[in-house]
């Protein structure tokens, strides 16, 4: 560790572009619980219970419980030292951030650049996809009352505006995500590296010469892939990074 710190201060220093993917850990100190890890939600409730288009199509009220109640306990949360740390870095022209997180802790943060591949739990869309309704709106009450909620526009059932197993990614945000791929370094911040097509990125990325680093608790399918693994928090290393820059 003591000679992975400002090797991977000095590779971020002298990209010209950098590309960061975070996941779940980011938030993790924050308060928003992980999926994958030690009280992670998914060793709570069945991935295809709850976050798959079938599981809404079955029971939308259910679904609808759970995100609530995740939206409850996310408006309680700050984004912590590894947002504000990404954000500062944001503002350099060529950062760009991917995140598979709903949480919208990074935008709070101020991140610029910012791709949410997976959507947000603060967005809904029509379930049914009216023209107008596929577009999402904002929709912050919290509590939600009246569940499920309706879309404005025909009526119909709305869906939280994030990205369930099966479904596709908007098309916008898998180009933007593509092309951040090409860059000098990218580094990929608590994700347990599971989830495609995010988890490809990072081998893309290596692939088109970009030197590549992963921050995560434990290793993931990508450590053995990246040049550098970094085993540590993120609310802890990025501000150690960035003090070194
Ligand atoms: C810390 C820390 C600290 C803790 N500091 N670290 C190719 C191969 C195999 C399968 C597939 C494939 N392509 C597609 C698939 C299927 C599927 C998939 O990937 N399945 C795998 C599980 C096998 N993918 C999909 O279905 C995707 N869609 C798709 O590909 O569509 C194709 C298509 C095309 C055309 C038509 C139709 C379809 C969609 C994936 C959507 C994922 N959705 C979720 C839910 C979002 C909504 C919600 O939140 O409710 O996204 S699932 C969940 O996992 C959520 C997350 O964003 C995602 C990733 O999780 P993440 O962020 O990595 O969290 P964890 O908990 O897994 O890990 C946390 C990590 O942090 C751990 O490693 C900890 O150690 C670490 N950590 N504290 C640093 N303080």
């Amino acid at each position: 560790m003591s000679e992975a710190l400002p090797t991977l201060a000095a590779r971020i220093k002298g990209a010209r572009r950098l590309t960061i993917l975070t996941g779940a850990g980011v938030s993790a100190a924050s308060g928003v619980p992980t999926f994958r890890g030690r009280d992670g939600l998914w060793r709570r409730y069945r991935p295809e219970d709850l976050a798959t288009p079938d599981a809404f199509a079955r029971d939308p009220r259910l679904v609808w419980e759970w995100y609530a109640w995740r939206r409850e306990l996310i408006a309680t949360c700050r984004p912590n030292a590894a947002h504000d740390v990404i954000a500062a870095w944001s503002r350099n022209p060529g950062c760009r951030v991917l995140t598979q997180n709903v949480d919208d802790l990074h935008l709070q943060a101020g991140t610029y650049e910012l791709v949410r591949m997976h959507g947000s739990v603060w967005e809904l869309s029509c379930w049914e996809r009216c023209a107008p309704g596929t577009t999402p709106w904002r929709d912050t009450r919290v509590p939600m009352t009246n569940l499920p909620p309706r879309c404005p526009h025909c009526g119909c059932i709305a869906r939280p505006a994030v990205v369930w197993f099966g479904e596709a990614l908007r098309a916008q945000d898998v180009d933007a995500a593509v092309r951040a791929t090409a860059c000098d370094v990218f580094l990929t911040v608590g994700t347990s590296a599971l989830v495609y097509p995010a988890a490809g990125l990072v081998h893309d990325a290596r692939q088109q010469g970009a030197f590549t680093a992963e921050i995560n608790l434990e290793d993931t399918p990508a450590s053995a892939a990246v040049e550098l693994a970094l085993h540590g928090s993120a609310e802890q290393i990025l501000p150690a990074i960035a003090r070194l820059l």
